[in-house]
């Protein structure tokens, strides 16, 4: 059989990391899509970089897209690119709009007009589900966003779709909840713990400032999220699927857990600081992905206490270097 190609939009993001990792695995060539950028992005990928292929384009830009794609002639396009800080989408809502709404149509257009027969993922979001309808969520519940990011990731759920509908693309919608990692920005707020708690360890950060820690999330492991991303675009027909663990914690539980991986009491640490409270928030989160399981065949294999130990680990690693003497 020959050598399949994907393109991963995003790819220098936290799950482009993972997903380049796992296709490179199943022996595809991997071409990533990265921004112009003045400093280097290729942190998360860096282990990588040399088995990847890179190309300039830009979500905002259609013919750079096209182009693109046209180049590369994908069998398979991960589009995992996005304005992903659920905060920053007050702050920057055309913005937003235009990247993670928009840039969704700006991909699939793509497709459409090169060659409908690529295979198309959108990185869709359990935020869709914002105030919710029905616990726990499933791929029937209906949406109530609560953010621009929600809204925003609507749209691109709902234009896959209808690209499939229209056009008979193979094209899936796949409505991830919350997964972590090592490689998670800084400003989620699983990364801003377990970097806060690692500083903290280390003696070079007082205290830990948070907001709502009565929210809560259903949080997996980036690693086995992008496994059903994988998943979807080897199956028989286009779907959409939940992924989840089933299991919701609140971010209390995480940041107890964590101080407790460092030997340390968290009530000492942490101060509410409503600076971090959002304008609107989505309170309780938890999946139902039992569709992924009976028809994917996936489940998640990384455990939440083992998720919170293995990130604090991992930031105390990173930055002992950096303790004082
Ligand atoms: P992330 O770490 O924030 O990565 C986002 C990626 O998008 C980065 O590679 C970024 O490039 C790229 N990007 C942003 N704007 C772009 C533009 N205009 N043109 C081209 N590239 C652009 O996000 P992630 O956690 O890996 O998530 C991946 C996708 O899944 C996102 O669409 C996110 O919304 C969605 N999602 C994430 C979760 C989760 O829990 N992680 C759950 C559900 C859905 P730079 O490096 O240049 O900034
Ligand atoms: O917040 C609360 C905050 O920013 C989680 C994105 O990947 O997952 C992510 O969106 C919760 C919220 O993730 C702080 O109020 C408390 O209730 O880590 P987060 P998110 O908003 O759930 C979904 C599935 C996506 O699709 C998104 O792209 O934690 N929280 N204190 C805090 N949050 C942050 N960031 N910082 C705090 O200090």
């Amino acid at each position: 059989m020959s050598q399949k190609t994907a393109l991963i939009t995003g790819i220098t993001g936290q799950d482009g990391s993972y997903l380049a990792e796992l296709l490179l695995k199943e022996g595809y060539r991997v071409v990533g899509m990265t921004r112009r950028s003045s400093t280097d992005v290729h942190e998360r990928i860096a282990h990588i970089v040399d088995e990847i292929e890179f190309v300039s384009g830009d979500l905002l830009d259609q013919s750079s897209i096209t182009a693109i794609v046209s180049a590369v002639r994908p069998d398979e396009i991960y589009n995992l690119a996005a304005q992903s800080f659920v905060p920053t989408s007050w702050t920057q809502p055309v913005l937003t709009g235009e990247f993670t709404a928009l840039g969704v149509t700006r991909v699939l257009e793509a497709v459409r007009s090169v060659n409908p027969k690529i295979k198309f993922y959108q990185a869709s979001s359990s935020e869709m589900f914002g105030k919710v309808q029905e616990t726990p969520q499933r791929e029937t519940t209906p949406f109530y966003p609560r953010s621009p990011y929600g809204v925003a990731k609507i749209y691109g759920h709902w234009i896959t779709i209808n690209y499939r509908e229209s056009y008979d693309v193979f094209a899936v919608s796949g409505i991830l909840f919350n997964h972590e990692s090592a490689r998670r920005g800084k400003e989620f707020v699983t990364r801003k713990i377990s970097d806060g708690v690692a500083r903290i360890k280390l003696g070079l950060q007082q205290e830990l400032r948070l907001g709502n820690l009565d929210a809560q999330r259903d949080w997996g492991f980036a690693g086995d999220y992008v496994r059903a991303m994988w998943l979807m675009l080897q199956q028989p027909r286009p779907d959409d699927y939940v992924v989840a663990t089933g299991r919701t914690h609140s971010v209390r539980d995480f940041v107890r857990l964590a101080f407790a991986a460092a030997d340390l009491d968290w009530e000492r640490y942490v101060v509410v600081d409503p600076r971090f409270y959002r304008p609107a928030e989505v309170d309780v989160l938890v999946g139902d992905a039992s569709k992924a399981y009976r028809e994917l065949g996936w489940e998640p294999e990384v455990s939440f206490e083992r998720l919170v130990e293995t990130m604090v680990l991992a930031d105390l690693d990173r930055l002992r270097p950096f303790a004082p003497a």
